[in-house]
C-alpha cells in the first residue's frame, strides 16, 4: 500500500488516523509505505485510549506478557530475540560525506552506498505488518531546545516504549507545525538477523535508518540516535551539547540547590546516582532527579550552563536493583512499566540477580526456559531492562518540564576503575577538565555486545554515541568555554576503587552523597582542597565521613591515593586514544598531558 488513503484497517475507529497538518511529514511517510509496503499504517496520537489497544495488541500478539496487575500494576514483560540483547556497536554507522567527519572512533560508509544498502533491506520489509508512526519530542514541550522526532517502526513494542521515553503524538506535532526540520527515523525489525543489522545515521539529512535489531538503545530512535549521536552533531554547530549525563538537583538543608550533570559509561551505575537518597547524616538534603542518562546543554542569557532532560522516561538496567541500591528506582518501576529480558516468576512478577526478593526456587528464565537457583545461567540477562515513566520518580525534581531548563554548577565524569583513580578530584580549570573526560576510562559492561570487564576508553562517555570526529568533538567542548560566562565546575570520580585483595574501598549508592556533598561545597566556595598532580582533592576534614563505620582518615587516604607508578601507565594507555585521534587532536589536549606528566 503507498496511499495513506487505504491505511487503518483493522484499528478501531478513531485510532490510528490523526494526520499531520504537515505536508513534508505526510509525504515522508507516504514514501517510506511505498518502499516498506506495510498492510496498515498507524499514526500514533499519544493518548491513554491509544495505550490501552495498543497495549492489547501486543499481548496478543504475544509481544508483551500481563504481568501480575495486583503487584505490579501497569506492568508488562518482554522477552526479545536471544541473539538482541544489547548495542551493536561494531553495526552502527555514522553517515558523514567524509570519513573524516566521522573520525576514527565511529564505522564510517559513504551515505549514497548505505543508502542503497538499507533501501534495499526495507523494500517489502513492512509486508503484512502495520506501520506505526510516532511524532515525539525530545525534552519539555515548548523548550527552545526541545527537538521533534518521527519515527517509522514495525514494532510495537518500540511504540510502547516510545510512549514512555519520550513526549509523542499530538503535543509533538503541535510543536512541529508545518516546519520540516524533524528528525526522520525509520526502524524496521527485518527478520532479527545478526547479519543483516544497521543503525546508521545520516546526520546532514538529520536522519536515521535502525534495521533488524529490536533491542532498546538500537530502536527507541529518539534515544541514542537522535539525543546523541543526531544530537551531538547538531550542538556542534548550533552551540549547545549533547551529552551522555544524568542531571540532578541537590538541595542543601538550607535551602541553596544547584544542578549536577554527571557522565559515567553505560551500566556505571547513573540512574542509582539520579536517584539517591542521602544517608541518615544527611538530615534535610534532598537529591531529585531531572534524568538519568542524557543532557542537553546551551548557555543561557545569565551566562551559566542551562540543561534540559530531553527524555521522559527511564530505559534503566534491572540486574543489581533493589531497595538498597535504589529506592526510588524500585518505587518507579512498581507501575506502568514494560520490562525486559529480566526473569518471570510463577505469580506472574518478576525476578533478576541482585533483587531484593531471593531468587524464586523455580521461575522461567529471560529465554523463557525453566531456571532453578542450581542453574548454571543467570535468570536475567546482565544487560535486562526496565522502562519505566518519569512521573513515577518519587525524587523527581519540580524544574523538569521548565522550557528553560536548569543551570549546571558542576560537571562530573566517572568511570568504573579498580585502580589508579581516585574517589573525587576537581579539576584545575575547564580545558583541564576538558582532558580529564576526554581520557576517561571505564571497564566494559553488558550494555554494549562484547568482553565485559576490559579498561576502554571512553571520552566523556561518548565514544558509542558521538555523532562526529571525536577530536572535533573535544574541540568544541573547548570552544564551548568561550560562550559560557560562568562554567560549571568539573570533577572526577570513582566509585569503583578496589583494594588488592579485590574489595571496594568505597561503599558507594547513597554514600556517594558524601562525594557530593564536598562538589556541593566547593561550587559554593565553602569546602577547601589540597593541590594533587590530578587536581583539587578533598582535605579529610573538609570530607563527611560521620557514621561511616570502619572509614577514617586512612581509609580515605587509600581511596583517595595518587599512586605515581599507576599513573605513568595511565598515561601509556591514554596516549592509545591520543594517537588514533591524533590527526586532529587540539593541541591543548597535548599541552594538558605534557602539565600533567610534569606534575607527577
Ligand atoms: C543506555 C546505554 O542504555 O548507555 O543508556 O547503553
Ligand atoms: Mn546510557
Amino acid at each position: 500500500m503507498s496511499t495513506i488513503a487505504s491505511e487503518l484497517k483493522n484499528t478501531p475507529k478513531g485510532l490510528g488516523g490523526h494526520h499531520p497538518n504537515n505536508a513534508v511529514l505526510s509525504k515522508w511517510v507516504v514514501e517510506t509505505a511505498a518502499l516498506t509496503k506495510p498492510d496498515s499504517i498507524f499514526w500514533c496520537d499519544g493518548s491513554e485510549v491509544e495505550k490501552e489497544y495498543l497495549t492489547e495488541q501486543a499481548v496478543a500478539q504475544g509481544v508483551l506478557v500481563k504481568l501480575n496487575q495486583e503487584k505490579l500494576p501497569g506492568c508488562y514483560y518482554h522477552r526479545s530475540n536471544p541473539n538482541d540483547v544489547a548495542r551493536v556497536e561494531q553495526c552502527t554507522f555514522i553517515c558523514t560525506d567524509s570519513q573524516e567527519d566521522a573520525g576514527p572512533t565511529n564505522n564510517w560508509a559513504p551515505p549514497a552506498e548505505m543508502y542503497a544498502k538499507l533501501k534495499g533491506m526495507l523494500a517489502g520489509s513492512m509486508i503484512g505488518r502495520t506501520m506505526f508512526v510516532i511524532p515525539y519530542l525530545m525534552g519539555p514541550p515548548g523548550s527552545p531546545m526541545t527537538k521533534v522526532g518521527v519515527e517509522i517502526t514495525d514494532s510495537i513494542y518500540v511504540v510502547l516504549n516510545m510512549r514512555i521515553m519520550a513526549r509523542i503524538g499530538k503535543v509533538a506535532l503541535e510543536q512541529l507545525g508545518a516546519s520540516d526540520e524533524f528528525n526522520r527515523g525509520v526502524h524496521s525489525m527485518l527478520d532479527l538477523n545478526p547479519d543483516r543489522r544497521f543503525i546508521v545515521h545520516f546526520p546532514k539529512d538529520n536522519t536515521i535508518i535502525s534495521v533488524g535489531s529490536g533491542y532498546g538503545g538500537n530502536v527507541l530512535l529518539g534515544k541514542k540516535c537522535l539525543a546523541l549521536r543526531i544530537g551531538s552533531y547538531l550542538g556542534r554547530d548550533q552551540g549547545w551539547m549533547a551529552e551522555h549525563m544524568l542531571l540532578l538537583g541537590v538541595e542543601a538543608p538550607t535551602g541553596e540547590k544547584m544542578y549536577v550533570a554527571a557522565a559515567f559509561p553505560s551500566a556505571c551505575g547513573k540512574t542509582n546516582f539520579a536517584m539517591l537518597i542521602p544517608p541518615p547524616q544527611f538530615a534535610g538534603w534532598k537529591i531529585t532527579t531531572i534524568g538519568d542518562d542524557i543532557a542537553w546543554m546551551k548557555p543561557g542569557p545569565d551566562g551559566r550552563l542551562y540543561a534540559i532532560n530531553p527524555e521522559n522516561g527511564y530505559f534503566g538496567v534491572a540486574p543489581g536493583t533493589n531497595r538498597k541500591t535504589n529506592p526510588n528506582a524500585m518505587t518507579t518501576i512498581a507501575r506502568d512499566t514494560i520490562y525486559t529480558n529480566v526473569a518471570l516468576k510463577p505469580d506472574g512478577t518478576v525476578w533478576w540477580e541482585g533483587h531484593d526478593d531471593p531468587a524464586p526456587a523455580e521461575c522461567l528464565d529471560w529465554k523463557g526456559n525453566p531456571w532453578t537457583p542450581a542453574s548454571k545461567e543467570k535468570a536475567a540477562h546482565p544487560n535486562s531492562r526496565f522502562t519505566a515513566p518519569s512521573l513515577n520518580n518519587p525524587a523527581l525534581d519540580a524544574a523538569v518540564n521548565d522550557p528553560a531548563g536548569v543551570p549546571v554548577s558542576a560537571i562530573i565524569f566517572g568511570g568504573r576503575r579498580a585502580t589508579t583513580m581516585p574517589l573525587v578530584v576537581q579539576a584545575f580549570n575547564w580545558s583541564h577538565g576538558v582532558y580529564i573526560g576526554a581520557t576517561m576510562g571505564s571497564e566494559t559492561t553488558a550494555a554494549a555486545v562484547g568482553v565485559a570487564g576490559q579498561v576502554r576508553r571512553d571520552p566523556m562517555a561518548m565514544l558509542p554515541f558521538c555523532g562526529y570526529n571525536m577530536s572535533l568533538y573535544f574541540r568544541h567542548w573547548l570552544n564551548m568555554r568561550k560562550l559560557i560566562k560562568f562554567p560549571p565546575l568539573i570533577f572526577t570520580v570513582n566509585w569503583f576503587r578496589k583494594d588488592k585483595e579485590g574489595k571496594f574501598l568505597w561503599p558507594g549508592y547513597s554514600d556517594n552523597m558524601r562525594v557530593l556533598n564536598w562538589i556541593f561545597e566547593r561550587c559554593a566556595g565553602h569546602a577547601g582542597a589540597n593541590e594533587t598532580a590530578v587536581g583539587w582533592a578533598p582535605k579529610f576534614k573538609d570530607f563527611n565521613t560521620t557514621g561511616l563505620a570502619g572509614f577514617g582518615e586512612k581509609e580515605f587516604d587509600e581511596v583517595q591515593k595518587i599512586d605515581r607508578e599507576e599513573w605513568y601507565r595511565e598515561l601509556l594507555l591514554q596516549d592509545e586514544l591520543f594517537f588514533k585521534l591524533y590527526e586532529r587532536l587540539p593541541k591543548e589536549m597535548i599541552f594538558q598531558r605534557e602539565l600533567l606528566v610534569s606534575r607527577l
